[in-house]
């Protein structure tokens, strides 16, 4: 039946509710009304800040016209939902993003010109949205992305840190110093507080065993979490999900008591600790720091987004049994671990379902995706923090434990070692909650993140939980990154050059789904002149066929040269340095890392600069110009990454300034690496590099950013490089070092049959030598750094040494074939881009990934929000 309007007349509330404002005149009215209204001023006192304020809380109308649409759509369809937990979203700048899924860029850019701005230096007012570390954080956000442009019902949860990632200074003695992220500083257009979306999270207090597996969990210390809400939208599609951000709040402002009587520091104290739990994202990556801030933070997050599920599950009327059919939620690393013990509260204490039951659709539910194998890197939690902090999912995981050993006993029975490594309890003083073991005991599938990374979970973390379970719960889904922020946004020329080269609007490259595949079939039915050739050819594969083409080749090289100009533009106004853009580009962005071998990148420079000043000036002539670009920030603990950062620096010092080779070698260390930034570095690459010790780095996602953009790739055969090969062609990557195989036993030998540095690589060691002989600045201040070298040499520099100037070299003979350089970056984009699915993806676009989740793990489809 028709259901009845809830409150007052229809028609009056039908004409009330907002359109999409698309065209010039309403969209210069709706941002002179926003100047007026929201920011309260006039032309006459309008920066380009509050331009871009303007403008953005325009375009934030806009996406809620289509936001308001899908969550009702949603709410009225009730398909199943998958939720995407967490803790880290590194979403960047939204304006830009933003226009371009609406499809109004072109309609803003006029109207802002109109009124006497300019988009790209409204686009530069905005700050980075920083809530996330590194890949993994950035993953996250490009799933938001994919899942919208699907038009998949996804929705995100994490924190609204108040300070995300630091910001990075360098000092005068070059090394790391950190400031604060106030990125709410001027307000956030694109969140939308819900002051009316609130759950009490409760720490602390006392569990009460009752009848059978329920309990009562009471006491302790209440904190309100609210939620914030960010739009996102999809691509050319009216999908708009969400992404919810909780903030904690103290329960009541103040302790009234304490406030009545007078002490007043008290009373602000509670509400100072309930506030202090979203305050700071931490900014480690692959380290445990045990910090009881960061479990509450874990529990907090984890403790709301169930409850909303919840609450919005219950809405659909159907019985808990049903939890899974409706819902499947991604864990994100171990971060969200505790939801599943927290689900199974809500479950036996609060809805009296059976323990059994319970467990069944708990384990139904998640998913649990893993990001690292380093040993260090994998989540542990003290007992007896869990114990005063938890009490009640201390209890439960105490609970979960029997079953799970008994399914070990009866497959190995009287194996103990076996069982003592799959306990979710790692003995010791203090025993530990070991995550990991948690979340695959919890989870229906586990996966990692490339296909090496996947197979190195099945055999080293996971491997007893294979032998328990078969390998069938463990698969992998290799990363991806949405074509949309990487390749339109951030490289604008090769997008158009594309879109004219094969006469393709750009949405079909954007977003290439199975319905573009359907019509060009239905079309080669007609004529007969079509071919099935062409239907395979289409989309970016089919700039395959001009690569041959002198004046494809041309335009190729000229958007690459402009976009080095705008890297050169960007190093000038920030740094103050003049940059040739003629010499070859070399890229490293990342965190900083042993394993990610940033060490081997600046002691091959080193080596380049001494081989450079042994020359005559007759050999030098022949040396092709190359600049080296550093980016990447240091956890604020971790001392020898924040040496390395120090001798990069000082290493620039002093080989820019020497008259003898600056001409032919330049570094630069890019201080505060941020999403933004590495949309100027990524477009302006020749060649990057991705060089962790084989079996170290998971996947790696900005490796697939580069070759989507034409920059060649130099690297280790580890995370998705390899894949990455696969596709592009092995004579596109410059492939080096031992393989993962080797690793284990090249570290023994180190251990137990050490070979002396002078030895084994000459010249390493005479570029150790220099350094701590103080050619670049006081040799002492690096020794820890060195030694970690000369020593245990655990990521392997003095073995890959050799083959890694090899390869440095190989690509210094190739790019001296300016032609054929070229020939390689567009195979590479082409090839990186080319059809993977049957839907037409590439295999490196999130889309794809998405779609691998959406399909084998959550079990959700495509809707339509008419
Ligand atoms: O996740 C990265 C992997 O190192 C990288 O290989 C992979 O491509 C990417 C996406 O799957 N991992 C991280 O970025 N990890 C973190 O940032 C991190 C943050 C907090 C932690 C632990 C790790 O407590």
């Amino acid at each position: 039946g028709k259901e009845k309007w809830p409150v007052g007349d229809e028609k009056v509330w039908k004409e009330g509710i907002p359109k999409l404002t698309t065209e010039v005149p309403a969209i210069t009215k709706s941002v002179v009304n926003h100047v007026h209204t929201s920011l309260a001023r006039q032309a006459y006192n309008l920066d380009n800040l509050g331009a871009y304020q303007a403008s953005a809380l325009s375009v934030r109308d806009n996406l809620l016209v289509n936001w308001n649409e899908t969550q009702s759509h949603y709410s009225r369809k009730a398909p199943k939902r998958a939720y995407y937990l967490s803790l880290e979203f590194l979403m960047g700048r939204t304006l830009d993003n933003a226009l371009l899924n609406l499809g109004l860029k072109d309609k803003y850019q006029t109207g802002i010109d109109k009124l006497g701005f300019n988009l790209e230096d409204l686009l530069d007012e905005e700050r980075d949205a920083g809530l996330g570390n590194g890949g993994l954080g950035r993953l996250a956000a490009c799933y938001l992305d994919s899942s919208a442009s699907q038009e998949l019902p996804v929705w995100g949860y994490g924190l609204r840190y108040k300070y995300g990632i630091f910001q990075q200074l360098i000092a005068p003695d070059g090394s790391q110093l950190e400031a604060p992220d106030p990125w709410l500083e001027h307000d956030n257009p694109w969140e939308l507080p819900r002051t009316d979306v609130t759950y009490p999270i409760r720490f602390y207090g006392h569990a009460e065993r009752l009848d059978g597996m329920r309990a009562i969990w009471s006491g302790g210390q209440e904190v309100i979490a609210m939620a914030y809400d960010t739009m996102i939208p999809g691509y050319e599609t009216k999908t708009t999900n969400n992404l919810r951000l909780w903030e904690s709040k103290p329960k009541r402002g103040f302790d009234l008591q304490s406030f009545n009587a007078g002490d007043y520091e008290r009373a602000v104290e509670a509400s100072n600790s309930a506030e202090a739990i979203t305050s700071v994202l931490y900014p480690n990556d692959h380290t445990t720091f045990g910090k009881e801030l960061r479990l509450k933070q874990q529990y907090f997050w984890t403790a709301a987004s169930l409850a909303d599920i919840i609450r919005r599950f219950k809405n659909t009327d159907k019985p808990l049994s049903e939890f899974p059919e409706n819902v499947a939620i991604q864990l994100n690393d171990t971060h969200p671990t505790l939801a599943i013990p927290e689900l199974m509260r809500i479950l036996v204490d609060e809805e009296d379902v059976p323990w059994e039951k319970a467990w069944e659709i708990t384990t139904n539910t998640f998913f649990f995706t893993n990001h690292t194998v380093l040993p260090e890197a994998l989540e542990k939690w003290p007992v007896p923090l869990m114990e005063t902090l938890l009490p009640r999912h201390m209890q439960i995981i105490y609970d979960i434990i029997p079953s799970a050993s008994t399914a070990v006993e009866r497959k190995f029975p009287g194996d103990r070692e076996r069982l003592a490594r799959m306990s979710i309890i790692e003995e010791g003083f203090p025993k530990n909650v070991r995550m990991a073991n948690l979340a695959c005991i919890g989870s229906r599938k586990v996966n990692g993140v490339a296909e090496l990374h996947s197979e190195l979970v099945r055999a080293t973390i996971m491997k007893d939980f294979v032998d328990l379970y078969g390998v069938s719960k463990f698969s992998n889904v290799t990363n991806g990154i949405t074509p949309r922020r990487w390749l339109d946004q951030c490289n604008p020329g090769l997008s158009n050059l594309i879109s004219e080269t094969l006469k393709l609007p750009k949405a079909e490259f954007l977003k290439d789904l199975t319905k573009l595949g359907v019509r060009r079939v239905l079309l080669s039915l007609l004529p007969r002149t079509m071919h099935i050739a062409d239907i395979v050819m289409e989309n970016l594969q089919g700039l395959l066929k001009y690569v041959d083409e002198p004046a494809f080749q041309k335009k190729w090289a000229a958007v690459k040269q402009s976009n080095k100009e705008r890297l050169a533009h960007y190093v000038e106004t920030t740094l103050g340095f003049k940059i040739n853009t003629r010499a070859m580009f070399d890229v490293q962005i990342k965190r900083l890392h042993e394993y990610k071998r940033q060490t081997l990148n600046i002691l091959g420079v080193i080596y380049r600069y001494l081989t450079l000043k042994d020359m005559t000036p007759e050999e030098r002539k022949k040396v092709n110009p190359k600049v080296v670009f550093f980016a990447g920030k240091a956890a604020p603990g971790y001392y020898i990454a924040k040496l390395t950062i120090r001798l990069i620096v000082n290493v620039a010092r002093v080989i820019n300034q020497d008259p003898d080779t600056k001409e032919l070698l330049s570094l630069y260390f890019l201080p505060d690496y941020s999403v933004s930034l590495a949309e100027i570095l990524i477009p302006a690459s020749d060649i990057s590099q991705h060089i962790s010790t084989a079996g170290t780095e998971a996947s790696g996602t900005s490796n697939m950013k580069f070759c989507l953009n034409g920059g060649l790739l130099v690297g280790t055969v580890d995370g998705a490089n390899i894949e990455i090969a696969e596709e592009v062609g092995e004579s596109n990557v410059f492939f080096f070092g031992h393989l993962t195989p080797a690793v284990e036993d090249l570290r023994y030998q180190h251990l137990y049959h050490p070979v002396p540095i002078e030895q084994k690589c000459p010249p390493l060691a005479r570029v150790l030598n220099e350094v701590s002989a103080g050619r670049f600045g006081d040799g002492g201040v690096y020794e820890p750094l060195l030694n970690t070298i000369r020593q245990t040499d655990y990521y392997l520099l003095t073995e890959d040494f050799d083959s890694y100037i090899q390869a440095l070299k190989l690509v210094d003979e190739a790019y001296q074939d300016r032609i054929e350089w070229i020939k390689k970056s567009i195979r590479t984009t082409a090839k990186a881009s080319h059809r993977f699915t049957s839907a037409g993806m590439g295999k490196f676009s999130s889309d794809r990934a998405i779609q691998d989740y959406a399909q084998e793990y959550w079990n959700i489809e495509s809707t339509k929000v008419e």
